[in-house]
């Protein structure tokens, strides 16, 4: 039996009831393979695969915390430490009901070889909780958020693990652990980044994954002799990614004509209005149906449905698997010429194949999305300096990351003879900095 095929059946028999976790170990194992045949004996000897797969630390812990009426709540929090071989762990928190330790492993073990790719010291993490946020008081939101850093707080730390923000978590929750790691440790320092911009934030970490997802694309699009510019384009999401990436869209001359959330979604053939949009979500924290007071002309459909919409270019940015095999079929159907992750594995591994069979160009979430953390590493050099960049400075390096990312993974494509299979690229040149580190480092 393959070494691959051996190791992935390893990891079903070990993590059962993780069908994420699986998703993703699969999918990077399988496009690893003439990788993994080319260098079989020294890996097999070093264990090197077993050791990808199996998280470095894994915390689980109790966190209690009081709602507005009084009564205590008790949810779950997790971190998954995954792997520190090219740097201290780095990855998101995710807030939301769905979260379960398979879901926080296939985000740590993404994170992994995202990291990598950016070219920057940071390894794999990602942690988070089943709490909703939804509805809740602010207040309740800052009770959470501390408790789960009175717990956190005592894994992390500047040069050991630095989370950020994902699904559920942005700016103000950043704020109340940040206040909370300071409180019970004693130390001012780079713990977590999506800082505020007042006290050690970084600017374009707001808007980095959005608008690296886009500088990721039209670089794909020029490559394979595209342009964005008058290009439709159909987002999903209607958070932190897609916001940002419908910006840095339109700056560049494309029209997004959609946006979701987990109710339902918009459809704008004017082009969506992004003051609207970032007044209703990121002022209000209000749902979609709002949208239609701000642009009578516009359309709300219950449920989803933004890959019905024909369109140049698709933007899943909102969550894993909502892009699967019938979505597929329609965005073909309907003469789509490329898709980029802005969420991390919002693509179903059968409706990936379907895309890339039928000479649509795929960016997978790896390459795509890892503006963001990309972002969060020059927040941790800016921290260790003590100093602050400008925004030209952050978005400057920003560009270029995203450019070498490209280039970095239609290289290793190239190189395995695989030209054009991006998701294969990533993967192998995520790997290949990580395998060497790890290597080099023994056991
Ligand atoms: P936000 O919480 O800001 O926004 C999430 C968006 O996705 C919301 O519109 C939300 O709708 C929707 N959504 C979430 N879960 C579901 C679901 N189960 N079904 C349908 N819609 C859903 O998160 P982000 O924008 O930060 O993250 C979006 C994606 O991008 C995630 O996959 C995340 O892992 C990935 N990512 C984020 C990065 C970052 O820097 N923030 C970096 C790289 C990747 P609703 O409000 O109704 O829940
Ligand atoms: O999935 C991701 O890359 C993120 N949520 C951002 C992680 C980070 O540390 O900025």
């Amino acid at each position: 039996m393959a070494y691959v095929d051996e190791v992935i059946d390893l990891v079903v028999k070990k993590n059962p009831g993780e069908p994420e976790f699986h998703q993703a170990v699969k999918e990077v194992l399988e496009s690893l393979r003439p990788v993994i045949e080319a260098h079989e004996d020294v890996y097999r000897k070093e264990a090197l695969l077993e050791q990808l797969v199996e998280p470095e630390r894994q915390i689980k812990f109790r966190v209690p915390w009081v709602d507005d009426k009084g009564q205590v709540q008790v949810n779950t929090g997790y971190r998954v430490q995954f792997n520190s071989a090219i740097g201290p762990y780095k990855g998101g928190l995710r807030f939301h009901p769905s979260v379960y330790i398979g879901i926080i492993k296939f985000l740590s073990f993404e994170q992994i070889f995202k990291n990598s790719l950016t070219g920057l010291p940071i390894g794999g993490g990602k942690g988070g909780s089943d709490f909703d946020p939804k509805g809740k008081s602010d207040r309740e939101i800052m009770a959470f958020c501390k408790s789960f850093m009175t717990e956190l707080c005592k894994y992390i730390g500047a040069d050991t693990d630095v989370p950020a923000g994902d699904i559920g978590v942005g700016g103000r929750e950043i704020g109340y652990m940040f206040g909370q790691y300071k409180r019970i440790r004693g130390t001012f320092e780079g713990c977590l980044t999506g800082k505020g911009l007042d006290f050690g934030g970084s600017l374009v970490r707001t808007e980095a994954t959005g608008y690296g997802l886009l500088y990721l694309t039209a670089e794909m699009l020029r490559h394979n002799g595209h342009d964005l510019k008058g290009k439709t384009v159909v987002v999903s999401g209607s958070g932190n990614v897609a916001t940002y990436a419908i910006e840095k869209a339109h700056q560049l001359g494309a029209k997004v004509v959609t946006a979701s959330d987990s109710n339902g979604w918009v459809y704008d053939p004017e082009g969506i209005d992004l003051a609207a949009l970032k007044e209703i979500k990121e002022v209000n924290r209000q749902r979609l149906t709002e949208y239609k007071k701000y642009r009578p002309n516009s359309e709300y459909h219950e449920g989803r449905g933004v890959w019905s919409v024909k369109c140049d270019v698709a933007l899943p940015c909102a969550t894993q698997n909502e892009l699967n095999l019938e979505d597929a079929k329609m965005l073909v159907a309907n003469g789509c010429i490329a898709v980029a992750e802005g969420a991390n594995m919002p693509t179903t591994l059968d409706a990936t194949k379907y895309l890339q069979e039928n000479g649509v160009l795929f960016a997978p979430g790896k390459a795509a999305n890892a503006g963001g953390v990309a972002t969060s590493a020059l927040e941790m050099s800016q921290n260790s300096e003590r100093l602050s960049w400008s925004f030209e400075e952050v978005d400057q390096q920003l560009q270029r990351i995203m450019t070498n990312i490209f280039q970095k993974v239609a290289d290793a494509a190239d190189r395995y003879g695989m030209s054009g299979d991006y998701v294969a690229g990533a993967n192998i040149a995520g790997f290949e900095k990580v395998a060497n580190a790890m290597l080099a480092q023994g056991v």
